[in-house]
């Protein structure tokens, strides 16, 4: 089942210069293509439509604050079960919980800044993509 995901190395990232580390990761795993890929700067209105599930929860303000500090890298992946299976390199949202070899496992511990978005479904993935790569057909 070829799919495709929206994926977003965060800022924190980016900063600890952690950008090769990760998309090797991704780049390695059979058969995925990386189709679209960009460094860029996320405003306000971008962020309001990416995490418009999180309008209004506590942790929406901080949050857009922290995925606004600087680039992102954002990027669409492609191939098998590739949704799922970002999510599982990626491990849980809280990185302390996330088992050693996933990738908010070996980089992380604070919760908001967990390294890595990936969509949760194909739902998800198509309404991503497009609020990123509008052009992508
Ligand atoms: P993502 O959307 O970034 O792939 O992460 P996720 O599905 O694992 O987590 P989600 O529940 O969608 O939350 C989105 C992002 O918000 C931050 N967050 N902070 N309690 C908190 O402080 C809190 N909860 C979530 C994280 O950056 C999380 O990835
Ligand atoms: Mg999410």
């Amino acid at each position: 089942m070829t799919q495709r995901t929206l994926v977003l190395l965060k800022p924190d990232a980016v900063r600890r210069g952690l950008i090769g580390e990760i998309l090797s990761r991704i780049e390695k795993k059979a058969g995925w293509t990386i189709s679209a890929l960009e460094l860029r700067e996320l405003g306000r209105d971008v962020l309001e439509q990416h995490y418009a599930e999180h309008v209004g929860k506590p942790f929406y303000e901080p949050l857009v604050e922290f995925m606004a500090s600087g680039p992102v890298v954002a990027l669409v992946v492609e191939g098998e079960r590739v949704i799922e299976g970002v999510r599982v390199l990626a491990g849980p949202t809280d990185p302390i919980a996330a088992a050693p070899g996933s990738i908010r496992g070996d980089f992380g511990t604070i919760v908001r800044e967990n390294l890595i978005h990936a969509s949760d479904s194909e739902e998800s993935a198509l309404r991503e993509i497009k609020i990123f790569f509008p052009g992508l057909a």
